[in-house]
């Protein structure tokens, strides 16, 4: 009997902490053994110039989720984890968003419902907390905690969603006991209305002005409360999609004062800018999104995040509309005024390319630290054992890359269900070519190999990052 299913031969593997060329042995969907010249497999896999790295965990990607009367999000679970895939992803992590009145139990079901059978990788979600009613705040969340969900997100902003101080610091409170990781949008709900009000009555209402509905104070002040806020309750935050220097400083800052606030961003808050919304007609509605895109320097700020290790988590925040489509970015409702552009964009596929080729490629950070930020910090963040690094022991989930392939992003070349990218001729060096998950191929050189249904649901551990001081 061959001492492996499968070997993958003389590439550079590279993990969050070193990069060496060797063989990698797979068994049973597991890696079991790492070494020079490994022998006895039913398959051999030649990467000689390719790196093999973790498959990318994506933790922050909205996927089928409800988004208001009459829109529908461009990805199902199936369109979703397939451009995943192909961007080189072993696993995602999408909410489960709880609307007001609903159970979170209901909404769980609803979401396992959607996901069944229809993977191509595998996937955990978080959940979004909309209505902390006393039973989901004493009965639901600590039983939903201890069957392996383990993290939410709350918003700061948007009718429906957003928490008022009193909200936020009550499931704060909630998350400390049970050892739960709170994800925050940060963003002053009441700053944003009252701006997009006076933006409205001045009739400034085309895309370009939803950046200026929501500068740049209006994400730093709620990120400072937030951070205030999990202070007086002594528990760890994640403040996600980061998207300039003054929220990213008052993370830094809190860090420095010893407390755990940790942080996300995007690559739209490096590759894209404002201007990009003040494209001709409506075409700015591609790249309305929240946090919305700011300028160079904020580009810059965020580099520096991730380079100094202030952010530990790149995600795509993948949110995705069609744009040539009622249903999407070109609702009716939408074109009277930007309040109303479905919020959002696709970049589920794309996120690792970008971070890899304007990062790694044009030497911003190293091939380590991308691994870190793009996968193994995930893993230990939000409790996903045996995911996010080639180690022996754990799982065979592997992202082949050709480091040299030079393509530029195209709409044409991409799996996802929206009908553009807003990442469009942005010149990409290094490309994943092939993914395993547990072992198995999804993507093999280019081509789509595994079915659907592959991809199995993770419960989580609680992670080590939600303990309190
Ligand atoms: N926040 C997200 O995290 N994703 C999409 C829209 C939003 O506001
Ligand atoms: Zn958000
Ligand atoms: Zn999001």
């Amino acid at each position: 009997m061959p001492n492996f299913d499968l070997i993958i031969r003389n590439g550079t593997i590279a993990t969050a902490s070193e990069s060496y060329k060797a063989d990698i042995g797979i068994r049973d969907g597991r890696i079991v053994a790492i070494g020079e010249a490994l022998t006895g497999a039913d398959e051999v896999v030649d990467a000689t110039g390719k790196l093999v790295l973790p498959g990318g965990i994506d933790s922050h990607v909205h996927i089928s989720q409800p988004s208001g009367p009459g829109i529908v999000m461009a990805d199902d679970f199936e369109s979703a984890t397939r451009a995943a895939a192909f961007g080189g992803n072993s696993t995602v992590m999408p909410y489960c968003l709880q609307q007001k009145g609903e159970s979170l139990r209901t909404v769980l079901k609803d979401y396992h419902a959607l996901a069944q059978g229809n993977c191509h990788i595998d996937h955990s979600f978080h959940l979004i907390i909309s209505d902390p009613t006393e039973s989901v705040l004493g009965q639901e969340l600590p039983a939903l905690f201890a069957n392996g969900y383990t993290s939410f997100k709350v918003f700061m902003t948007y009718e429906g969603m957003a928490l008022d101080d009193y909200e936020m610091l009550s499931v704060l409170e909630v998350a400390r006991e049970a050892g739960a990781l709170v994800q925050i949008h940060a963003e002053n709900y009441d700053a944003i209305r009252f701006l997009t009000d006076r933006l409205e009555r001045a009739g400034k209402t085309a895309p370009h002005f939803h950046g200026r509905s929501r500068p740049i104070p209006v994400e730093r002040e709620a990120t400072h409360r937030a951070i205030s806020l999990a202070e007086l309750i002594d528990v760890p935050i994640m403040i996600v999609h980061v998207s300039n220097r003054e929220a990213m400083e008052e993370i830094r800052r809190a860090q420095m004062r010893g407390l755990k606030v940790m942080g996300e961003t995007c690559p739209q808050y490096l590759v894209l800018t404002e201007s990009d919304m003040d494209r001709p007609g409506t075409e700015g509605a591609k790249y309305v999104c929240s946090p919305p895109p700011r300028d160079h320097a904020s580009q810059e700020a965020c580099w520096e995040g991730l380079q100094r290790g202030v952010f530990s988590v790149f995600s795509s925040d993948h949110c995705p509309f069609r744009y040539e489509d009622e249903a999407g970015k070109l609702a009716p409702k939408g074109r009277s005024s930007f309040r109303w552009v479905p919020n959002g964009i696709p970049g589920i596929e794309t996120r690792l390319p970008i971070l890899f080729s304007e990062g790694v490629v044009k030497g911003r950070i190293s091939l380590e630290q991308f691994v870190a930020l793009t996968a193994t910090n995930h893993a230990k963040i939000y409790g996903l054992s045996g995911k996010g690094s080639i180690a022996v022991g754990y799982d065979a989930d592997i992202a082949i890359w050709d480091p040299e392939l030079k393509r530029p992003i195209q709409q044409a070349g991409l799996h996802h269900g929206a009908d553009y990218t807003p990442f469009e001729g942005i010149e990409i060096t290094g490309w994943p070519v092939s993914l395993l998950v547990r072992g198995n191929f999804i993507v093999r050189e280019g081509e789509l190999v595994g079915a659907k249904g592959e991809g199995r649901y993770l419960p989580r551990a609680k992670p080590f990052q939600s303990r309190p001081l």
